[in-house]
């Protein structure tokens, strides 16, 4: 069953984890004494860790994500979003795997740069996502040319995490950060902009 196509390719905790949900699921174990038969992201999260603060136009930054898998029974992350604002370019991805909750067994393809907005797939060729459920995070780092020509003030970057079907639906969450557009007195900056609004 296809239960144990998933649990078969995990280390044994997972798998007894697994089969503890599937012996209540097929139970009919009594309201409370389980996790919820449902398999959405419903409650998953993806926090700004970095930067903090004003994002300075006309410079390159480093946004960095925490993305956490809420799902109660193994609705396993497989794609993510992001969408920045149209004046912002994608110049490089990255995600950074020595520091997932489920470290070595990750693996993500990524695609977006020169456009405004980076994809994350599923990267292992195996069906099953890449940050299972329960509170497993993951971190992915998106570097952004913010152009000169942003519009001063709030922004937002948009996100999407797409599950890998299993369970019930709905196998996408979606959700937005705000972030602010400044200018910022970093080094080499021109002031020529600053002066300009006073
Ligand atoms: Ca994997
Ligand atoms: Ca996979």
């Amino acid at each position: 069953m296809i239960y144990a196509m998933k649990f078969g390719t995990l280390p044994a905790a997972r798998r007894a984890l697994g089969a503890a949900l599937l012996s209540c699921a097929l139970l009919g174990a009594a309201p409370g004494a389980m996790a919820p038969a449902r398999a959405d992201l419903t409650g998953s999260t993806v926090a700004l860790e970095s930067p903090q603060g004003l994002i300075g136009v006309g410079h390159t930054h480093v946004f960095r994500f925490k993305v956490t898998n809420a799902s109660t029974d193994l609705n396993w992350i497989a794609d993510l979003h992001f969408t920045f604002p149209a004046c912002c370019t994608v110049a490089a991805m990255a995600w950074d795997g020595s520091e997932a909750s489920n470290g070595d067994w990750w693996a993500f393809d990524q695609a977006g740069a020169g456009t405004s907005a980076a994809h994350y797939t599923d990267g292992d060729g195996e069906l099953w996502g890449e940050i299972p459920g329960t509170g497993e995070y993951g971190w992915f780092e998106v570097t952004v040319d913010a152009d000169a020509a942003c519009p001063l003030g709030p922004a937002q970057i948009d996100w999407q995490l797409v599950g890998d079907g299993y369970g019930d639906e709905p196998h996408t969450l979606d959700g937005s950060l705000p972030i602010t557009f400044d200018i910022t007195a970093v080094r080499g900056a021109t002031w020529t902009r600053v002066k300009g609004l006073y």
